[in-house]
């Protein structure tokens, strides 16, 4: 290798000097890499793959701004799957182009944490178009790295929206023609005209010069992250030497020849400072919700100083379509968020509107929500029985179930739970509405768990429903299912008939 004087004498400066010239590994990797047998020094990376490279930016990066103990990074499908066998942060792996939907929840409930979404161009840009767009134009406060190279690596060299055209590939093995298979995509561009995001750039692995910009890219994201300021999106071209077909250094000037001319290299975008000064969107208390509400003439129950039973309590409420399940638990979480609670409602359903089986996910919990998921509910609402057979072994040991029958079906034991059967649908239609069943069934949960006030539903009530008659015989059912479970015995049967 020629060295110029200038650089010889440099050396010799530093060694005269006493220094020690190192190399050595960024503490943001682990010391061994688990997966690798006798070779646990190597990442599974071919020789010459820009994913070594761009691993090695992020994790110095990573390490120099003390973000590494607070980083959770979610790596994809593709060549980078094992990406958390190498970066010894907190670590997740996601489904094809999921990356970004698993970073916005990791990030909405973790918001202190430093979370990275690491992506291909096929799990990205194919699969995952939606995920990335609207991750961004939420304007999500993450950071995505995007490796760019053209192709799909980790399958075998198959077609990706960022091949080029004439470029051939498994699936386009004359070159890719845009009447055929349409233009390659450029994500950095297509991100960078969306509104939120505040720092898009593409940068290139194809020498020294261009991977200390890239260096920098890295870092300018992450700090966009670490100063909360919004979505940061860096497209890094990156070269696949073993699905090209060419050696290590042909394929980085690959990506100085072919690739940047189509992908030109440039910052689309850096509104870091602009978002500090106008956009930041303050935080929301509890309070500032209820009295944004308040001004929209929503009634509001006070506040109540209520002792919650429970930290947590997970709900599943289950039945036909038109039973009003999901209204059911909609008001479930309006009254949680009424009492200051954290909640979540997720429904399921089928696509008939009617007759369907139907049912929803309720967690109401005085700390923040890690999964809308209920699995394993501590109280069930079976509003028929093919949703009690379904469901009730779920229940979790010591849990409620709420069945809308007089009895249970005589094969069905649950010991595991206690079960309280009300005859929610006919008592409802005594009061003139079968429909209002799921107010009975309301009150009667209510009345057995005290997991919410009885008031905060009157009040959700009243806001809900407009129509007089409608009101009143749904307030009738709420009051009725609280009256059964008065006259309930310990064991669950009925002392007073209805
Ligand atoms: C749902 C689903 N569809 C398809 C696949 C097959 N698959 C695995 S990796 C991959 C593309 C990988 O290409 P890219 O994202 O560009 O990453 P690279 O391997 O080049 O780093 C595909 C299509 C899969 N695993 N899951
Ligand atoms: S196939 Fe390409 S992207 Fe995958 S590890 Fe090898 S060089 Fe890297």
């Amino acid at each position: 290798m020629a060295i110029d004087s200038k650089t010889s004498a440099k050396a010799l400066e530093i060694l005269a000097a006493g220094y020690q010239v190192s190399h050595s590994k960024s503490p943001a990797f682990y010391d061994t890499y688990e997966r690798k047998g006798d070779c646990k020094h190597q990442t599974h990376y071919c020789p010459g793959c820009g994913h070594g490279v761009a691993h090695k930016l992020i994790a110095e990066a990573l390490a120099d701004l003390g973000l590494q103990d607070k980083t959770i990074f979610v790596s994809p499908v593709g060549c980078s799957v094992f990406a958390y066998y190498y970066f010894d942060v907190g670590n997740v792996q996601l489904a094809h182009g999921r990356a970004p939907a698993g970073a916005t929840g990791i990030k909405r409930t973790c918001p202190e944490a430093i979370v990275i979404s690491y992506q291909g161009d096929g799990d990205l840009a194919a699969i995952g178009t939606a995920e990335i767009i609207h991750a961004a134009n939420r304007g999500e406060k993450i950071t995505v790295f995007f490796v760019n190279n053209a192709v799909y690596g980790m399958t075998g060299g198959q077609m990706a929206p960022t091949t080029m055209l004439g470029q051939k590939t498994t699936t386009s093995p004359w070159g890719r023609r845009a009447s055929n298979e349409g233009f390659p995509l450029h994500m950095a561009e297509l991100i960078a005209t969306l509104e939120a995001p505040v720092y898009v750039e593409r940068v290139a692995l194809s020498d020294n010069k261009n991977i200390m910009k890239a260096r920098k890219a890295v870092r300018r994201a992450l700090e966009v992250q670490r100063d909360g300021i919004g979505f940061s999106f860096v497209e890094i071209l990156s070269p696949c030497p073993t699905i090209w077909a060419k050696d290590p250094v042909q394929a980085r000037k690959w990506v100085a020849e072919k690739m940047i001319p189509e992908y030109p290299l440039a910052v689309f975008k850096d509104k870091a400072h602009e978002a500090i000064e106008n956009r930041a969107i303050p935080q929301r208390s509890v309070q500032d919700v209820l009295e944004i509400r308040a001004k929209d003439d929503v009634p509001l129950t006070e506040l109540p100083k209520h002792s919650h039973h429970a930290e947590d309590l997970r709900i599943k409420v289950a039945g036909f379509g038109g039973q009003g399940v999901l209204l059911l638990g909609q008001l479930l979480t309006e009254m949680g968020m009424r009492e200051g609670l954290e909640v979540s409602w997720l429904p399921s359903y089928g696509p008939e509107m009617r007759s369907g089986s139907a049912n929803c996910h309720v967690c109401l919990s005085q700390r923040r929500i890690g999964t809308p998921l209920v699995t394993r509910p501590d109280v069930l609402i079976a509003m028929n029985e093919p949703s009690l057979r379904k469901f009730a072994a779920q229940v979790a040991p010591g849990g409620l179930i709420l069945y809308n029958q007089e009895h249970l079906p005589q094969d069905l034991h649950l010991p595991h739970a206690r079960v309280l059967c009300i005859p929610a649908s006919e008592i409802a239609d005594k009061l003139g509405s079968s429909k209002a069943a799921n107010m009975v069934l309301l009150g009667a949960l209510l009345e057995a768990t005290h997991c919410l006030l009885p008031a905060t539903a009157e009040g959700v009530l009243t806001t809900k429903i407009k129509k007089a008659d409608m009101l009143t015989w749904n307030c009738a059912a709420l009051r009725a299912g609280r009256e059964f479970m008065d006259n309930l015995t310990p064991d669950g049967t009925i002392t007073r008939a209805h």
